[in-house]
């Protein structure tokens, strides 16, 4: 299934960031280890985006104070991502474009929300903007970058999956390992940057 040939950005693709947010790396309520590791590597990514015009999405987690995911709620997750707080704010070395969009996602109290495709109009959004491939990226793999892989591929876009800018919360310790095998069991196509900035 890997091979070595590029997978070039062209026409009709998007990057989308998954949460990317203070909170989730070293430091933050929940951080994801070495979840800062993903940040200059999607720069990268997003500048090779940019440099060929194609669109950029950034997903984030955005929950109001009393959210269902927290454990004060009864939720298995300290809080987090409190809409306009620090903590929810994107990763400040984080080089997100102008031009951006930007997707906020399990925004009510009584829900949450994984994947950027839920509740938000992203599916919408991409169709509209002609987008039929998205390159994936960003935190948590086992968390909100799976189940947002799945939506698209469920979707009908083609996904490859920035497997050098995504990194685990790992719960239990293969979390990650099993997320990313389900992945490109159901159809994403991994790769590194090597493979894509080949201009
Ligand atoms: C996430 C746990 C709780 C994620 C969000 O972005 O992966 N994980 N909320
Ligand atoms: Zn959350």
């Amino acid at each position: 299934m890997t091979s070595g040939k590029h997978v070039q950005a062209q026409d009709g693709d998007a990057l989308i960031i998954v949460d990317v947010q203070s909170d989730f790396l070293p430091g933050g309520a929940l951080a994801v280890p070495q979840g800062d590791e993903v940040v200059p590597v999607l720069n990268r990514y997003i500048a090779a985006f940019a440099a060929r015009g194609l669109p950029v999405y950034a997903t984030r987690d955005w929950h109001p104070a009393g959210h269902c995911s927290f454990r004060p709620q009864g939720g298995i997750w300290p809080p987090h991502c409190i809409a306009e707080s620090e903590g929810a704010r994107f990763a400040t070395n984080l080089a997100i474009p102008g031009d951006a969009v930007i997707i906020s996602k399990a925004t009510t109290a009584d829900k949450d929300a994984y994947s950027g495709f839920e509740g938000t109009g992203l599916g919408e959004r991409l169709r509209e903007a002609g987008v039929r491939r998205v390159f994936i990226g960003g935190l948590a793999t086992d968390y909100c970058v799976l189940q947002t892989v799945k939506d698209a591929l469920t979707q009908g876009f083609d996904v490859i999956l920035l497997q050098d800018a995504i990194r685990a919360v790992n719960l239990k310790p293969d979390d990650g390992a099993q997320a990313e095998r389900e992945m490109q069991r159901l159809g994403a196509e991994p790769v590194s940057y090597d493979r894509v900035a080949n201009a």
